[in-house]
């Protein structure tokens, strides 16, 4: 079956009011570029004739301006899930102008599959190549592509010719069976394949294909300041410490860590140890550092959902295809996210927490406990399941009115039973076989900013007796006396005490 080239235009009139859209890519990476913003003219120039247009979505992750973006100021989302990171789209979910829903990556495709959301009327995917007989080579970012266009009534194939055909052999793409039929997902290292390295999709569902020469966003990483290179350094410090003693493998064991500044000062300053032995990634979003420490041979192997890197990087990656394809595997996020694979491998997993409370859970989410940020990601796929569960953050924010670290986090989204390790920039709280008052100890004389310490020593100290000493009066005082006077500092214990 021939295939047929369209407009934007025209693939945005294969959408309708209602609809439920799955989009292809995870981060910016890989996602559709063009028919998102046709389909937001659509939605405004229906709006303007009094008529309704929203969609639902349905993406691997966070996607860039041109989608989540032009579809929030168009007011087109009727609901939208998972991991998201755009302004406009925050400001509506936030104004509860936009329904939202928060989802650990892994269960996405997965809870398609089974039903729960709805169906899935329209897919809509970047592709470095589209066939006549429905084969699909994806880009840079997978997240739940195969999913979609199984389960969608019609396809829609943005060809993308920034991204070339040769890139055929990074991807691993397939669906595992579900339960009751579901067997073992047979990846015993990062670099193994299970699946093939495009997605078969049946051809009489592509009602269109748009050709593309669109880049994808362009990462802006901000340099290393002392506060996230101090953190960077305390990362690797801890898993040399680890090594030498023992309770980590000499050969290392894959690695995963999450998005932004600090996770990429993470992979440089463990790049950069000597005492670290050349490591292999298994990780959602492959970044800049990635690509810089395989160029130096200090990552063997990554194995990712999204390739998100800065554009020089990418045309670097292409121009070396030769070096780079043997040594990157894209997956989709419900097997680069897998709860078993992680387990099974070992991952280390590295993730950034909003705040955490002294006894060892993590909000990952919630500003404030009610302000949506970004969502959950994978964070929570990782970190039950890691060999060895890390979290980092500054252990202050704004000027130091806000400190990281609270009696009781306003949003829980990580609890004690799953954070192994908390780490700033003033040091390493493990958490490993400690209990409840220890931990909280260890958590303010490690890693709490020194402002903060006493006031915590403090909190500690009020008397309350059980497993777990939280003061109900009190637990949010921090929240409470930010909103009040604007820093957490002010805080004195009697005036929040009934
Ligand atoms: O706000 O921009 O207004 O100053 O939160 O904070 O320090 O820029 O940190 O970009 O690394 O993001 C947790 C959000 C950190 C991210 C989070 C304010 C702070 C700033 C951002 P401003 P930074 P980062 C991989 C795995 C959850 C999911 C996850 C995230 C803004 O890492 O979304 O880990 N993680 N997924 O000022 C009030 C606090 C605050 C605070 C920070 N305690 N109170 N505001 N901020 N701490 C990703 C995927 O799965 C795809």
């Amino acid at each position: 079956m021939a295939l047929r080239f369209i407009t934007a235009e025209e693939a945005a009139e294969f959408v309708q009011h209602n609809d439920n859209v799955g989009f292809s890519g995870f981060t910016p990476a890989g996602n559709p570029k063009v028919v998102p913003g046709a389909i937001a003219k659509r939605a405004i120039a229906e709006h303007e004739k009094g008529n309704p247009f929203q969609i639902g979505m349905f993406t691997g992750a966070s996607t860039g301006a041109r989608l989540d973006g032009a579809l929030a100021k168009a007011e087109a989302v009727k609901f939208r899930t998972p991991y998201q990171s755009n302004t406009d789209l925050r400001n509506l979910i936030n104004g509860g102008a936009t329904s939202y829903f928060d989802l650990h990556l892994s269960t996405l495709a997965q809870d398609l599959r089974y039903g729960f959301y709805g169906k899935v009327d329209v897919a809509i995917v970047e592709a470095a190549d589209v066939t006549e007989d429905g084969k699909i080579l994806p880009t840079t970012g997978v997240g739940i592509l195969p999913t979609i266009c199984r389960l969608a009534d019609k396809i829609i194939v943005e060809l993308n010719d920034k991204h070339p055909k040769e890139i055929m052999g990074m991807h691993d793409l397939c669906e595992p069976l579900d339960p009751p039929a579901r067997r073992d997902l047979p990846i015993y290292s990062p670099s193994d394949r299970i699946g093939k390295p495009y997605v078969q999709v049946d051809p009489s569902k592509i009602v269109g294909v748009v050709r593309t020469s669109e880049p994808n966003d362009d990462s802006d990483f901000a340099p290393l300041d002392p506060v996230t290179k101090a953190i960077g350094d305390n990362v690797a410090a801890f898993l040399v410490s680890e090594m030498k003693a023992g309770r980590m493998p000499k050969e290392f064991l894959p690695l995963q860590s999450g998005v932004g500044n600090v996770a990429n000062a993470v992979l440089g300053a463990l790049g950069d140890n000597p005492d670290i032995p050349a490591f292999n990634v298994y990780t959602e979003v492959i970044q800049d550092a990635v690509i810089d420490l395989m160029k130096k041979g200090r990552v063997k192997f990554a194995s990712g959902c999204s390739l998100s890197v800065s554009r020089s990087v990418i045309q670097d990656i292409y121009a070396n295809l030769d070096f780079f394809k043997d040594k990157i595997l894209l997956r989709p996020q419900e097997y680069s996210n897998n709860p078993e694979i992680v387990r099974r491998l070992g991952v280390i997993t590295i993730n950034t927490a909003l705040e955490a409370d002294i006894f060892g859970n993590i909000n990952s989410t919630h500003v404030g406990g009610t302000r949506m940020m970004n969502g959950i990601g994978g964070s929570g796929d990782f970190t039950r399941n890691g060999y060895v569960s890390i979290f980092t953050t500054p252990s202050t924010m704004k000027d130091g009115k806000i400190s990281s670290f609270v009696p009781m986090v306003a949003h829980h989204d990580h609890s004690e039973h799953s954070v192994k390790v908390i780490i700033s920039e003033w040091g390493v709280a493990d958490l490993r076989g400690k209990n409840p008052r220890e931990r909280a100890r260890e958590i303010i004389d490690k890693c709490v900013h020194p402002d903060y310490r006493p006031i915590l020593r403090e909190y500690l100290e009020l008397g309350v007796k059980g497993q777990t000493p939280q003061n109900l009066d009190c637990c949010f005082a921090f929240h409470q006396e930010l909103a009040k006077s604007g820093d957490m500092r002010n805080v004195r214990w009697e005036d929040y005490m009934k």
